[in-house]
Parts: structure tokens; sequence; C-alpha cells
């Protein structure tokens, strides 16, 4: 068996580099039993498989994210996803990987995860993984990408007219839209994580001015706090009523209601273009804007945000101020004024398409992409946020609950907290 374990190994490892005489060390080394980790549960679609939040592999998966990132950055889909499908099937591991045998007969490890996996073991750090995190380009793109509004495309514009970070942008002559000016002006407080309570706060506001509007409607949590994240990067909110129609035009109402609070600092509101009968569900797969959907900036209170009220530093200062740049342009006018800008995106679903738009925005990005794979590939199915269509019955597979989305799917349920792929 172990003669067969070192022929995959080395095949799979194949960098046409013959190895070395401590290469060969190492491996009679690594071929001491350890502890076995059971394949079974090693299936290759991150929606058949459980992928908890916290797992026993963050330096590797970390590693392979980073040049998922970077792929993404330099607009390399395919493999930024293969990177993203190695750290994801790493996640579900129930111990840390110690050697290379560690790995045998797992799905969705390709030869470049491999090598970066097997340096990492041996030296602890890969070479390219570290080369990558400290290259301008890397850094500079995911710099100008961390400006709310700033697409990839814009970010290697800017980077190639010699833009490299946050300051330069707004120092800079480039025409900036909407969300860009809003992206460069609050930038300092959308570049910290939200907290969880943070995100509470913001859905009991949320959730006032949504019963103010419309009584009866439902707000629901969505995105990574759904799945038990801690921190995001922004809240996401689902907002329904159980009766049907009911919430047609229910955003602008919503928006209004939060202006006059004062809460809004930025909003961008896109509306429903889903029609059943006219699209179909064949769209293109990553396409989410199509329910009424308001991307926003909120201007939290720092004390209802905190879960009570923040330590005044010394001179009246609210704490989180520090490290501002003194005298940047980039510098928040409000710093000492106890709030913080969050990024908030609402989207008003129909109850008749709550499930799939609940399935659809809880993530995580990786999990959403297994899902539509396996609907295509595995069951000729067409899945979205809005609906569930069978191409081989030629018929809608109607459902009110993931569990339900699930089991046309032939899946097992994976609940939110397990979908961290
Ligand atoms: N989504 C998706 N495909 C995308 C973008 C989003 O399937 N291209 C879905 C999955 C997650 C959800 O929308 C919310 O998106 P984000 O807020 O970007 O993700 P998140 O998991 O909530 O991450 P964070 O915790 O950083 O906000
Ligand atoms: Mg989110």
């Amino acid at each position: 068996a172990h003669l067969l374990d070192i022929s995959w190994y080395t095949e799979s490892m194949a960098t046409g580099q013959p190895e070395s005489i401590q290469d060969r060390h190492k491996l009679k080394l690594s071929l001491t039993p350890s502890p076995v980790i059971p394949k079974s549960s090693a299936k290759s679609y991150a929606c058949q498989r459980r992928t908890p939040l916290k797992h026993h592999n963050l330096l590797l998966t970390e590693a392979l994210e980073l040049l998922s990132e970077n792929a993404e950055l330099g607009e390399n889909e395919g493999r930024s996803v293969a990177f993203r499908r190695a750290a994801a099937i790493l996640k579900t591991l129930p111990q840390a990987v110690q050697r290379m045998e560690d790995l045998q007969g797992l799905p969705c490890l390709g030869d470049h995860s491999l090598r970066v996996i097997k340096e990492m073991l041996e030296y602890g750090s890969s070479q390219e993984v570290e080369s990558t995190r400290h290259s301008e380009q890397y850094q500079a793109l995911k710099a100008l990408t961390g400006i709310f509004g700033v697409g990839v495309k814009t970010a290697e514009r800017w980077f190639r007219g010699g833009l490299r970070c946050p300051s330069d942008v707004a120092k800079s002559e480039e025409r900036l839209n909407s969300a860009q000016q809003a992206g460069v002006l609050y930038h300092e407080d959308l570049s910290q994580r939200v907290s969880r309570a943070e995100a509470d706060a913001i859905g009991q506001i949320v959730e006032r001015a949504v019963q103010e509007v419309l009584p009866g409607a439902q707000i629901t949590l969505t995105g990574g706090f759904r799945r038990g994240k801690e921190t995001g990067h922004d809240v996401d909110f689902l907002i329904t009523h159980p009766e049907e129609g009911k919430e047609e035009g229910l955003m602008p109402k919503v928006i209004q209601w939060l202006e006059t609070q004062g809460v809004l600092l930025y909003q961008k509101t896109t509306r429903n273009s889903y029609l059943e009968s006219k699209d179909g569900p064949s769209r293109p797969p990553h396409n989410m804007d199509r329910f009424e959907r308001c991307f926003s900036i909120f201007k939290l209170d720092r004390s209802t945000g905190e879960g009570g009220p923040l330590a005044q530093a010394p001179g009246g200062e609210v704490g989180g101020c520090e490290g501002r740049a003194p005298g940047s342009e980039l510098e928040p006018q409000h710093c000492s004024t106890g709030w913080k800008a969050v990024r908030v995106d609402l989207v008003v679903s129909p109850y008749s398409q709550f499930g799939f738009a609940l399935l659809g925005w809880t993530g995580s990005k990786l999990f959403e992409r297994e899902l539509r794979r396996w609907a295509g590939k595995e069951k000729n199915m067409s899945l979205s946020s809005h609906a569930l269509y069978d191409n081989s019955q030629r018929r809608y597979l109607r459902a009110s609950t993931e569990e339900e989305i699930f089991s046309h799917l032939g899946l097992e349920y994976i609940p939110p907290c397990d979908r961290n792929a």
C-alpha cells in the first residue's frame, strides 16, 4: 500500500524535477502511520459537504485563498475557482493535514495546489504565496478593489495609471462615480470589519423602517452572519411579506423612511427586473441583481453598534479613530462624532421566491457556485435566487423552504453554519 501511495504522490507532484535524496528521506519519514482522515465525506461538490466556519487547516487555506484572490484580481476566473475549491476541501477535514498522504483520495486538489501545500508542509511557507503577498500589483489591486464601487477593471486601469491606494485615488484627477466617491470618503470605516453587535443594531433599524411602511413584512439577516460569522464586510438583509404582491414598491418607501431618519450616507436602488414568464431561469448564474436591491451605507451610532456605550478616550474622542493618517485627505470628517459608516445590502423578494432568495443570499459564494454547478451538471436543472427549473421535465420546481430546494436537487440538507466553503 505504501508503494502505491508513493506512486500517487510523486505523479501528482509532477514538477518535472527529479526528487532529491532529501525529499525521498522526508517522504519516507512521512510514511510512518498517521491517523487516517476519513475520505467518505470528501464529495467533490462543496454543496455535498459540511464546511464549518472553524476548521483545522487555516494556514493552508489562507495561502490557497490568497492565490485565488490574486487570480481573481488578474481576471483569471478558472484559476481563482480552482484554488478556492482546493481551500474548501481542506476546510472539511477533521484534523490538520500533516503530510501529503493525508490528502490522498481527496477531490479538488490540482497539481498547483498540491505543490503549494507540499511546500508549506515542508518549509512552513510557500515562496509563490509570499512573493504574491508582497507584490506591488497584488497589494495595490487589493487596496483599490477594497474601495466600495471599484471593480477589478477599474482597479487595473488605475494601477496602470500609477495609483496604488485609496489616498492616491482621493488626490488624483480621476472622475469617480457616486458609489466610488462614497467609497473613498468612508473608506476608513468601510475597511473595518462589521461586528455581529453592529449587524444586530442595523437589523433593528431596518426592522423598524420596514414595520413603519409595511406592517407584517419580515426581515432576515443573510450572508456571512447567517452562516455564523462573527464579523463581515457588510450586512445583508432579505425582506419579504407573507401576502404575495404586498412587497411591491416596498424598497423606495423603506429608503425614504431611513433617509428622513438621517440613517443613510449613500444608497443606490435597483428595481426588480425578474419576470418568470419572460426570463426563465436560464440566465447567467451570477446575476444577483434582479431583485429590488439596495446597496447602501448606513450611519451607525457607535454607542448602539458596540452593544453599549463606547469607552471615551481622554479628550472626549471616541475610540476606534486611532491609526487614521493625520492630515490625510481621506481623514473622515466624522472622526470624533461617534458614528461609523457600514455597508448594508437590502434585498426584497416576493414570498413565492423567498426560499430561493434565502438560499442564494446566504452564501458562501463558493457554496452558491457549487449549488448551481451541481444543479446544471448533475441534475439538468437551472438554479437561481428566484427559481429552480427542471430542464428535463420542462417545469419549475416550487419550494418555500431551503430544505425543499436541497431535496429537489437530491442533496442532503446542509444548514447555514456548514455552508462556509
Ligand atoms: N453572493 C453570491 N455570488 C456573488 C455575490 C454574492 O452568491 N457573486 C451571495 C452569497 C453571499 C451573499 O450573496 C452575500 O454576499 P457578500 O456579503 O459578499 O458575502 P458574505 O458571505 O456575506 O461575506 P461578508 O461576511 O464578508 O459580508
Ligand atoms: Mg455579507
